[in-house]
C-alpha cells in the first residue's frame, strides 16, 4: 500500500511545478495537479506541456496515459500539498507572496489532518512560519507545528527547488534537495515525500535556513556574473579581448570565471537577491552591488550597437536571441529582449530583425514596434548591416561565418571567439 494513498496535490504547474508532478508521478504516484490557468489544465490533461523543456514532454504524455496525473483548477484533498506558485519581485524589490497566500486559501478547507504542505517557492526569510500563520487563521481547529510540542495536525516544510531551466528532468532526480521544517518532524515528514523521485542526498534543516540557502544561492551566481560582466567591460575600456582573458585566467586550478554576457535574465538569478536586500539592506551591500553591475550591463550593450548604427542612414540590425539564456523558449526577464526593444526604438529610421528558434510570434511589447520583425537567421544576417549575438543558442553556434563577412558583428556570448 502506498504511503500516500489520496495522492500529491502540486500547486502551480509552471517550470518547477510541472516538471516535479510528472516526476512523481513517472514514480507509480497519483499526482493532482492544480493551475489557475484552465486552458494550461486542459492542455495538460491532454498531455500536452506549455513550454519548451528537454524530456518533460514524453514524462507527461506518459504519466497522463497512464492515469498517474491528472489536472484541475480546483484543490483536491491529498496526503501531501506541494506549493509550487511565483514569488514575483515588488516594485519596491520585496517578494510577492500573493500567490503563496491563494495556494494555502484554496488548499486549507482540504485539510482534515495528517498531511504534508511544503512550499517550494523562492521566498524570503520566515514565509514558512507565515504559511502555518495563515493556516492558523484560516484553520483555528487545526494543530500547528510547534504549537505546546505536540504532533501536528499538518506538518510544514520548506523545500527550495533549485533545477537549471534546460537541465529540469534531470536536475530534479540527481540534485542535492535542501529541506527545512517548522520542527525536526515536519523536515522528516517532507522529506520522505522527495525520496519518492530524488536520488540526490536530502539534507534536513529548519524552514529559515532552507530559505535563506536557496536565496544565497542564486545571490553567490549572481555576484559571480557581476564580476564577469564589470571583468568585460574593463576589458572593452582596456581594448583587450574579454573571452582571451577568462580563458587564460581560467587555466588557473582554484579560478572559474563565468561568461559575460548581455546581462543577467530570468525570473531567479535576477531577482531573488534583491529579497536578501529588502530583508538586511545595510549588510547586503556587494549583493546589491551585484545586482546593479547586471542590471546595466543591456544599456552598455545597447549604447555601443546605436553608435555603430548612427553611421547607417537606414541601419539593419540582426539580433539573434531573444530568451534569457541559451536552448529554452522562456523570454520572462531577458535581457535580449529589453536589449532589441531598446534598439528599435533608437533607430526608428532602421530596421530590426529579430531571430528566435524557439518561438513563432513576438511577444506583444516588442510586435507593437513597428520596424522589429521576427526572422529567421539566414534572411536576418544576409539582410543585415550589424549582426548581434544576444543568446548562445545551439542553433547559432554552427552558423556558416561566411556569411558574417563584411557586417559589424557583436558578439556578447563569446560564442564566436
Ligand atoms: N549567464 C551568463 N553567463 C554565464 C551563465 C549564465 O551571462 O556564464 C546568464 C544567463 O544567460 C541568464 C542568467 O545568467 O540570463 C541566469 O542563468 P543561469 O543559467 O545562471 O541560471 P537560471 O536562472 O537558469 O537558474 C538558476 C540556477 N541557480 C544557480 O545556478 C545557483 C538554478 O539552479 C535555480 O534552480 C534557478 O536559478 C531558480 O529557479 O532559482
Amino acid at each position: 500500500m502506498h504511503a500516500y494513498p489520496r495522492g500529491i496535490a502540486v500547486i502551480g504547474l509552471g517550470y518547477i511545478g510541472l516538471p516535479t508532478a510528472a516526476a512523481l508521478a513517472t514514480q507509480g504516484v497519483r499526482v493532482h495537479g492544480v493551475d489557475t490557468d484552465p486552458e494550461r489544465v486542459a492542455s495538460i490533461n491532454l498531455g500536452g506541456v506549455p513550454f519548451v523543456e528537454p524530456d518533460l514532454a514524453v514524462a507527461v504524455s506518459g504519466a497522463v496515459s497512464q492515469g498517474h496525473l491528472t489536472a484541475s483548477s480546483d484543490v483536491p484533498s491529498a496526503d501531501a500539498f506541494i506549493i509550487t506558485v511565483p514569488t514575483p519581485i515588488l516594485p519596491d524589490r520585496s517578494a510577492d507572496l500573493s500567490y503563496i497566500h491563494s495556494a494555502v486559501r484554496a488548499l486549507a478547507p482540504k485539510l482534515k489532518g495528517g498531511e504534508v504542505l511544503i512550499l517550494e517557492s523562492t521566498s524570503p526569510p520566515g514565509t514558512t512560519q507565515a504559511v502555518s500563520d495563515w493556516l492558523a487563521d484560516l484553520r483555528p481547529d487545526l494543530r500547528l507545528p510547534g504549537w505546546e510540542d505536540q504532533r501536528p495536525d499538518v506538518h510544514i516544510a520548506h523545500c527550495p527547488e533549485r533545477v537549471l531551466p534546460g537541465r529540469i528532468m534531470i536536475e530534479l532526480v540527481t540534485n542535492d534537495r535542501v529541506v527545512g521544517g517548522l520542527t525536526p518532524d515536519c523536515a522528516e515528514a517532507a522529506g520522505d515525500v522527495y525520496k519518492l523521485f530524488c536520488k540526490g542526498e536530502i539534507s534536513l534543516t529548519d524552514a529559515g535556513s532552507a530559505e535563506m540557502s536557496k536565496l544565497a544561492e542564486n545571490a553567490f551566481r549572481d555576484v559571480n556574473l557581476a564580476f564577469a560582466n564589470e571583468l568585460s567591460l574593463v576589458c572593452d575600456q582596456l581594448g583587450l579581448n574579454t573571452w582571451e582573458i577568462i580563458r587564460a585566467a581560467n587555466r588557473h586550478p582554484r579560478v572559474n570565471i563565468l561568461s559575460p554576457g548581455p546581462g543577467v535574465g530570468g525570473h531567479c538569478i535576477a531577482v531573488d537577491p534583491w529579497f536578501i536586500v529588502s530583508a538586511a539592506p545595510e549588510q547586503s551591500r556587494l549583493i546589491k552591488t551585484a545586482r546593479e553591475i547586471n542590471d546595466s550591463k543591456p544599456d552598455y550593450v545597447v549604447d555601443r550597437i546605436v553608435e555603430r548604427a548612427s553611421r547607417f542612414y537606414e541601419p539593419r540590425v540582426a539580433c539573434l536571441g531573444l530568451s534569457f539564456k541559451a536552448n529554452v523558449d522562456d523570454l520572462r526577464g531577458s535581457p535580449a529582449v529589453a536589449i532589441v526593444r531598446d534598439i528599435a526604438s533608437a533607430v526608428p529610421g532602421g530596421t530590426v530583425f529579430a531571430v528566435e528558434p524557439h518561438i513563432d510570434k513576438l511577444p506583444p511589447d516588442l510586435s507593437a514596434l513597428p520596424n522589429l520583425v521576427l526572422e529567421d537567421l539566414r534572411t536576418s544576417i544576409e539582410g543585415a548591416d550589424i549582426v548581434v549575438l544576444l543568446v548562445d543558442h545551439n542553433a547559432f553556434r554552427s552558423l556558416n561565418k561566411s556569411l558574417l563577412e563584411g557586417k559589424i558583428c557583436f558578439d556578447t556570448r563569446g560564442m564566436w571567439q
